[in-house]
């Protein structure tokens, strides 16, 4: 048992969810704003940031990511972290257009998969092209794993210097296509890591909370939000993002885990 600082991820928004199915969803530049200063006041440290068009549909506008960010900067201090997996079949020049705003950090998707019905496309070309961009602008990359594979491939892209030798790992568990969110399986990933090698769980809807408890437990830090789950409970959707973050906060409070604050995240994380 560690109780070294827990960092806290919210995904607030995401590419895949609309508000028929989640009312609280924030959409407009000043809704994901404030949801973001809403999970930082939480507890969150890190946002991992999706955004949308004025239809609401997912967006890797430049212009758009860059007024989000200015927005979360007016309310609060906090690790931007933008996605650069975007929506299912973004094109890659999409994926990258925001990193020229110089985000701290950004997500790296290491591998195709089955993403539902869907082909969410990573090849090695389209690795490569994004590590280069983040190394080039010393982006922090948090690379996002949903399958064992995934993680597999990681010392090789060290090997050849298209990833850099310190970076973030997210397992995103319990996608249909990827890894099933069990503990059998975030044990079978954890194990083969160094020591000092930091991870994060983001597991998907119902699985998201006994999983966050696990992480906890385990040592490792968690994501949620409704990105990746909007229920608080059984039949019960969350309110807003906040409320899902206040919950790891009391967990953490419970597991002895104090939640680490954006500098200790920082620190913790290699951004400083
Ligand atoms: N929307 C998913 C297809 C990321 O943000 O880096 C990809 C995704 C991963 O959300
Ligand atoms: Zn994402």
């Amino acid at each position: 048992m560690t109780h070294s600082p827990l960092i806290i991820t919210c995904a607030p928004v995401g590419a895949e969810l609309t508000r028929d199915i989640c009312p609280g969803l924030p959409l407009s530049p000043a809704e994901i704003a404030l949801a973001a200063e809403e999970a930082v006041s939480a507890g969150a440290a890190i946002i991992h940031l999706h955004v949308r068009g004025k239809n609401g549909r997912p967006s890797q506008s430049i212009e758009i990511f860059d007024e989000v960010t200015k927005k979360i900067k007016e309310r609060c201090d906090c690790i931007i972290q933008y996605s650069t997996g975007g929506a299912v079949g973004s094109p890659l020049q999409k994926r990258l257009d925001p990193l020229v705003l110089d985000p701290e950090m950004a997500t790296l998707s290491m591998g195709t998969m089955n993403f539902g019905a869907e082909i969410y496309e990573n090849s090695q070309q389209t690795i490569t092209a994004l590590a280069a961009i983040m190394q080039e602008k010393n982006i922090s990359p948090e690379l996002e794993i949903f399958d064992l594979g995934m993680l597999e491939a990681v010392p090789q892209y060290i090997r050849n210097g298209v990833l850099p030798e310190n970076y973030h790992l997210d397992f995103v568990l319990g996608v249909p296509g990827g890894m099933a969110a069990t503990i059998s399986n975030l044990v079978l990933l954890t194990d083969r890591l160094d020591a000092d090698q930091t991870w994060t769980v983001a597991a998907l809807g119902r699985f998201q909370l006994p999983m966050t408890a696990h992480a906890i437990a385990m040592g490792g830090h968690v994501r949620v939000g409704f990105e990746d789950n909007i229920y608080f409970r059984r039949g019960e959707l969350a309110g807003s993002n906040g409320q899902l973050v206040a919950r790891v906060t009391r967990l953490a409070g419970e597991l002895e885990r104090p939640v680490a604050t954006v500098a200790e995240a920082r620190d913790i994380l290699g951004l400083v």
